[in-house]
């Protein structure tokens, strides 16, 4: 399926229905005063947050979205019926802006959660408004006023609380698929997963956690090399980010190439993401065993990207001690 996380789309709210121009005319009635309806209110467009939507792929093949207009009023003071509203199910983590200002008019977090992005026009008055001692039979009426139309642009940036960050290859899709149960594709070439996946990482005794696997990052990436830095959108969010190496990759006489290669696209995309606590995982080591890695990397970690944990995403060396450096370093965020 593809994710879809950046979408332009018109939103327009109904038209109020006209109010009416109408007498009372019945028999044993002479000049019956004005009965004349009001117009119903035009129906609102509303942003409707709804798991069941992953992305934003749905509203990619559809990009103007009108709702009903308002029903005119009737003789007999009969009222218009309220115009239908227009709901568009959008997933949880969608941030909407107005296209014109820029401004941002909502961020939807929660299940359920409902954004009236463009309100309907009001009904107009029946003439049974405009009676008044000088005039007894108004042959007037308010027309429905106009409904809002705006250009918006949703943008979704995915809700997790720890993202997995690191060179393709480097076997961040393994370790989600070890530590959750999702299963993200994993392969021995690069840009194997193109794009993001979340996983929720369940604990006995605390609340579970979600984690974010995104598609590696290269260097130059900030130029658009490989597949760029669009998806770091995805983990602006995440409380804690954990840097995965392949132990395999390091050179031990320049042992922080790779981690500051990873930092340094970070910062280009955005530099409040190397502000965000880090965890940094050498990952493979059952190719390579801990004792075998050069002290040259253990001591270049140790001083320069602690807390760092050696594992293996395959056979789970590591991984319990990993996990509890995450909950350590988000205990107060999480
Ligand atoms: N020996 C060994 N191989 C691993 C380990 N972790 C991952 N791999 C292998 O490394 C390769 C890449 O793993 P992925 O999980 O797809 O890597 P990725 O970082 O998600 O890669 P992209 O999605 O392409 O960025 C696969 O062949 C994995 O089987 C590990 O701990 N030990
Ligand atoms: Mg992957």
């Amino acid at each position: 399926m593809r994710f879809v996380d950046e979408v332009k789309i018109w939103v327009e709210a109904g038209e109020g229905g006209n109010g009416c121009v109408s007498f009372r005319r019945e028999k044993y009635v002479p000049r019956g005063g004005p009965d004349g309806g009001d117009g119903g209110r035009g129906g609102d467009v509303v942003l409707v947050v709804a798991d069941k939507e992953p992305t934003l792929l749905d509203l990619s093949y559809q990009q103007y979205y009108k709702a009903g207009r308002g029903q005119h009023g009737k003789g007999k003071l009969q009222h218009g019926k309220r115009g239908e509203t227009r709901e568009i199910f959008v997933p949880k983590g969608t941030i909407v802006r107005d296209v014109e200002t820029d401004d941002i008019v909502q961020d939807l977090i929660h299940e359920g959660e409902r954004c009236v992005v463009a309100r309907g026009g009001r009904g107009g008055k029946g003439n049974a408004h405009f009676k008044s001692s000088t005039n007894q039979a108004p042959k007037i009426a308010q027309e429905g006023g106009k409904g809002g139309k705006r250009r918006l642009k949703l943008e979704l940036k995915l809700l997790a609380d720890v993202g997995i960050v690191g060179l393709p290859n480097a076997g961040k899709s393994t370790l989600l698929s070890r530590i959750s149960a999702a299963h993200p594709k994993v392969a021995s070439y690069p840009f194997t997963t193109l794009t993001p996946h979340l996983g929720v990482v369940s604990a006995d005794d605390s609340e579970g956690f979600v984690v974010a696997d995104i598609p590696g990052i290269i260097e130059g990436a900030h130029q658009g090399a490989g597949l760029g830095l669009r998806f770091l959108r995805h983990i602006e969010r995440t409380n804690l980010l954990v840097i995965i190496l392949d132990l395999g990759c390091i050179d031990p006489h320049d042992p922080g190439r790779e981690y500051r290669i990873i930092i340094k696209e970070l910062e280009s995309y955005n530099s409040s993401l190397i502000q965000r606590p880090r965890v940094v995982a050498l990952n493979k080591v059952d190719v390579m065993p801990s004792q075998k890695v050069a002290p040259e990397v253990i001591s270049y970690y140790h001083d320069v990207a602690y807390p760092f944990v050696l594992i293996s995403a395959v056979t789970g060396q590591g991984i319990g001690e990993l996990l509890s450096l995450i909950r350590r370093r988000t205990a107060k965020e999480l």
